[in-house]
């Protein structure tokens, strides 16, 4: 295996859900890839993460043969609540206003059946590949790694990274070309998993203490969230200390109805909203949080990512079985007309829903004004559950 050269036609790097979905997609159009991925696959299997998968993403995933586990075990949903301090309920309900239903399933399932899948196709999946590098995108394109018991190159076509946030592909993008455009927030999610049976609605809690979040994975596994400062850590949180933060979130009868129990994961993540222009330079193609994070707050950051491989999926089919190149020439436009749209709707609910540090009172009439209108406007009420269900994908 020393100084081992291997050749393929579209190198991925990143095993995630964004990497081995389209690695599986093209596959399925007898497109070669090699994923490169730096963790081992228990690592990459072992993150809790996404929840909530919009109807287009659904579809994607029952129309590429993902499906079967999700349709006997996820939770179809209607759409989602927001409870109020002192206010009414608003439920989103996507059914009603799109006629679509969502869906409540894991990324950590959906990435165990990729990788599965992959597996089983005989693809050619990667692990623990350390020191990435990425060469001549403009020209003949490689990608080389470490891989005990040494240094690997990978000839390809395209190189497509779907290294997420701290991956080392964007940074291939010339600098003079590239705009990042980025907004931290003061807070995280502090999220616990508790084998317990959820609430009935995933509900979105406004509380002037801050936000929480009721989900669920199945019928016996719940998922919580609550606003945490950025500077607290895990540790900080006792079980005890969590469920009376969270209850005091939500109103009383709703709040009686949840099923307290040890956590059985407990971590915080960050929010951040982030955006990297362009998604594409030469032969290197960038995709889901390799290109742009949302902050959790509207279920989005998977959702993405399965958007950007449906559209790099369909350009790399044109490319090699039409020889037409239109697609790919647009992707980078295309994808991040959605991903804008997307970022835009993530951050006006994180605004909506969350407390800020340094709000004052006007900010807080602000926030009650845009939520009162929600409660009386069957037009914004409509916006809401449109945006939220998926945008639909560009032809
Ligand atoms: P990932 O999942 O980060 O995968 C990137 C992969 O690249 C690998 N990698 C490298 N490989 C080779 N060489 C290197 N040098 C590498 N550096 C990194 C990594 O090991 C990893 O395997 O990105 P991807 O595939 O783009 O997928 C994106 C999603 O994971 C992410 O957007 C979502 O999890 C966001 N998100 C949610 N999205 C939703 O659509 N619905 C939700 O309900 C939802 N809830 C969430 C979320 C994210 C959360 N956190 C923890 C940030 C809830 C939370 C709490
Ligand atoms: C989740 O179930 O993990 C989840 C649900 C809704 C969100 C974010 C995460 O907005």
């Amino acid at each position: 295996m020393v100084g081992q050269t291997l050749r393929t036609q579209v190198c991925i790097i990143g095993g995630g859900p964004a990497g081995m979905f389209l690695s599986h997609v093209l596959a399925a159009s007898g497109i070669d890839s090699i994923v490169v991925e730096r963790q081992t696959k228990a690592h990459v299997l072992g993150r809790i993460r996404a929840g909530v998968l919009e109807h287009g993403t659904v579809a994607l995933l029952r129309e590429y043969g993902l499906a079967e586990r999700m349709d006997r075990e996820g939770m179809v949903k209607k759409g989602t609540r927001i409870v109020w301090h002192e206010k009414d309920d608003h439920f989103i309900d996507t059914v009603r206003w799109t006629g679509k239903p969502m869906m409540n399933w894991g990324q950590t399932q959906i990435t165990e059946d990729l990788y599965a899948a992959r597996e089983r196709d005989g693809g050619v999946v990667i692990c623990e590949a350390e020191n990435v590098r990425l060469h001549d995108i403009a020209g003949a394109p490689s990608v080389t790694f470490d891989l005990a018991p040494g240094p690997h190159t990978v000839s390809c076509d395209f190189i497509v990274g779907c290294d997420g946030f701290h991956g080392p592909s964007r940074g291939y993008v010339p600098s003079d070309l590239q705009r990042n455009y980025e907004r931290v927030y003061p807070f995280g999610w502090l999220g616990i998993m508790v084998e317990r049976p959820p609430l009935p609605d995933i509900t979105y809690a406004y509380h002037p203490d801050g936000f929480a979040l009721a989900s669920r994975r199945n019928e016996r596994l719940s998922r919580y969230y609550i606003q945490v400062p950025v500077t607290d850590r895990v540790e900080d949180w006792s079980d005890d200390r969590f469920w009376d933060a969270l209850m005091q979130k939500f109103p009383e009868p709703m709040a009686a109805k949840i099923e307290t129990g040890p956590s059985v994961e407990k971590s915080i993540a960050p929010l951040r909203s982030f955006v990297s222009e362009p998604m594409a330079w030469g032969k290197l193609f960038l995709a889901g949080d390799a290109a742009h994070i949302v902050p959790p707050t509207g279920a989005k950051g998977l959702n993405l990512a399965f958007s950007d491989t449906f559209y790099l999926s369909r350009a790399l089919i044109a490319h090699y079985g039409e020889g037409d190149d239109h697609y790919l020439d647009t992707y980078s436009d295309t994808a991040l007309r959605r991903v804008w749209a997307v970022e835009s709707l993530s951050w006006r609910l994180t605004r909506l829903l969350h407390a800020f540090p340094n709000e004052d009172p006007f900010d807080q009439q602000l926030r009650q004004a845009e939520y009162d209108l929600l409660l009386r406007s069957e037009d914004v009420q409509r916006a809401l559950a449109y945006e939220y269900v998926g945008l639909p994908f560009e032809a």
